[in-house]
């Protein structure tokens, strides 16, 4: 086979989101001048993305021309990633964003990036239950801190073992069980209430960890997600903000848009009638139109790989790879943005929950996903500034019943979240304007959210699904195959930063794979 020098090597990213734009951006910066990405989409981002609530459109009418006008909403929302978590110096995002001056001064400050709360922000909430009251400081404080302090417990068994039970969800009702009553055996009058809002926090957990049920989160496992230090924030001109200035980065004709991938031919070994060179990979796009490669990095998600993996290489991936897809955890995490007129919150919350005062038995999966969906809906992040969002609040729902809500239409969700909140601040009148909701599990080159270490994984299945193909000891040629991606990180999975530097880390390995030899680059084999 014919020796490559890496300035030759023909290189395609598959799927152009973070981690696909940053392996790009990376190895050209490093003298390899083929590369290309192939986004199946028309857009750059994927999972990054923003929208704006409530576009107007208007028509003017001006000499025979019909011009049509388009008159943005002024409110921003994020409909995929929100916030910069871990905001401070480790993390690249953080230090990206600060270099394209994309943040405000106080997201910046070095107050904000010293300040470390493991991932909790301590946002001001509303407490509403479903009997239209709304619950005081001594209701609710004693609940959270109890719930938390249990949640702390279910991330130390990553460094100890010996995890009693399989799953995060399991052990925290549990532990609950067991430790409530004599927790509060000074107010018993408010037990009942206090586990509904353990309810309402293990849904709002499914939210972040992006699952249907902590029952299937693997407790020992848990611990594996690291934080950073600085308060969580948000880029006051949309996140993807940050995308474009990366673009802006890349040659423009980097991307190859509206190509979606259908197979990865590797180990490929027929040449075709014209070509002078063999190279082992052939990719194949859906529109019949195909690449040859020295190599490719797939960065497409955890989501669409589950869905596709016996079609989308060939041949088929080693089965411990194919194991490790099966068992790691992907799901569905949604958003419902809602606008109104007046807010119907105190001036300070920031964050609205919603307690089932029927939920006392702890149990986070609704039984009928059709008929009671609304009850996975657990809370609203409150947008601010109020003058840059408006009187906005932002929905999450994970799961099955976030799935459901996704088939439903917009004017049946509007009406489902309207009786909601009509009867959880006793408030009849309550009318939202704009709604805007995402629906992650329906979109096809996403399939759900983002990933999770299942119950029964552990981070060598991070490994296996982050391992190049063919692997060690092959006599193909070598590292034909890299895979990045958010799930591919093994503390920062799930987040833009795990993703960022999943996509640095592949474009490395395929750097000093090539070591430079008389002022250019050759391939070490
Ligand atoms: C973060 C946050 N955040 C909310 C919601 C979502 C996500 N994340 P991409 O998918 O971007 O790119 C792949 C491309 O491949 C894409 O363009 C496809 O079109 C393309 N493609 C696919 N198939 C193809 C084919 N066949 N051919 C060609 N192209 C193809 N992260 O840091 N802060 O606030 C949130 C949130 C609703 C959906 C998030 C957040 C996750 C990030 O968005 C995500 O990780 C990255 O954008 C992924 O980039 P990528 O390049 O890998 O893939 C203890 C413990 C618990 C652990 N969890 C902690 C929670 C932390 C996560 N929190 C998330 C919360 C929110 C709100």
């Amino acid at each position: 086979m014919a020796l490559h020098s890496a300035r030759d090597s023909q290189i395609f990213v598959i799927g152009c989101g973070i981690s696909g734009i940053g392996a790009a951006q990376k190895l050209l910066k490093h003298g390899f001048r083929n590369v290309h990405i192939i986004e199946a989409t028309a857009r750059s981002g994927g999972r990054i993305r923003t929208g704006r609530l409530g576009i107007c459109m208007s028509y003017l009418f001006l000499s025979h021309l019909f011009i049509f006008l388009f008159v943005q909403g002024h409110n921003i929302v994020e409909i995929g990633a929100n916030w910069i978590h871990g905001p401070s110096k480790e993390n690249p995002v953080f230090r990206l964003a600060c270099d394209y001056q994309l943040l405000d001064k106080e997201s910046m400050s070095e107050e904000n990036q010293a300040i470390d709360i493991g991932g909790h922000p301590l946002f001001v909430p509303n407490w509403f239950t479903s009997s239209g009251r709304k619950l005081g400081p001594e209701t609710m404080r004693p609940a959270v801190e109890f719930f938390m302090n249990l949640l702390e417990r279910s991330q130390q068994f990553h460094d100890s073992g010996g995890e009693p039970l399989p799953s995060v969800g399991e052990f925290v009702k549990a532990e609950a069980e067991r430790l409530a009553p004599e927790e509060w055996k000074g107010d018993q009058a408010n037990t009942a209430i206090r586990m509904a809002m353990i309810n309402a926090l293990l849904k709002k957990e499914c939210c972040v960890s992006g699952t249907h049920t902590m029952d299937d989160v693997g407790l020992g496992a848990f611990g594996m997600y690291k934080t950073l230090p600085g308060l969580d924030c948000t880029f006051p001109g949309g996140y993807e903000g940050l995308i474009d200035h990366m673009m802006k980065e890349l040659p423009n004709d980097i991307v190859l848009y509206n190509k979606p991938v259908k197979c990865i031919h590797w180990n490929y070994t027929k040449n075709g009638p014209n070509s002078k060179e063999i190279l082992p990979i052939m990719i194949e796009c859906v529109n019949g139109e195909t690449f040859a490669a020295d190599h490719v990095i797939v960065t497409v998600p955890l989501g669409y790989l589950k869905k596709h993996q016996n079609t989308f290489l060939s041949p088929s991936l080693p089965l411990h790879k194919m194991h490790s897809i099966q068992r790691m955890g992907f799901g569905t995490n949604n958003k419902i943005f809602l606008e109104f007129e007046q807010p119907f919150w105190d001036e300070d919350c920031e964050l609205i929950y919603l307690v089932w005062e029927d939920e006392t038995h702890l149990a986070e999966v609704v039984s009928d996903v059709k008929m009671s969906w609304i009850r996975k809906l657990n809370r609203f992040t409150v947008l601010k500034p109020t003058d840059r969002y408006g009187h906005v609040i932002c929905g999450w729902i994970a799961g099955r019943e976030s799935e459901y809500m996704e088939t439903l239409s917009e004017f049946e969700v509007l009406h489902s979240v309207t009786q909601i909140l009509r009867l959880f601040t006793g408030n009849p009148t309550i009318t939202p304007r704009k709604l805007l909701r995402s629906q992650w599990f329906h979109e096809p080159y996403s399939c759900g959210s983002y990933s999770y270490v299942a119950k029964g994984c552990s981070g060598y299945d991070i490994d296996n699904l982050a391992e190049p193909l063919p692997l060690k000891g092959s006599n193909s040629k070598p590292l034909q195959l890299l895979f990045a991606g958010e799930a591919t990180h093994r503390s920062f999975f799930s987040t833009v930063h795990g993703a960022l530097l999943s996509g640095w880390r592949e474009a490395e390995r395929l750097i000093s794979h090539y070591t430079p030899a008389s002022g250019s680059f050759s391939s070490k084999l």
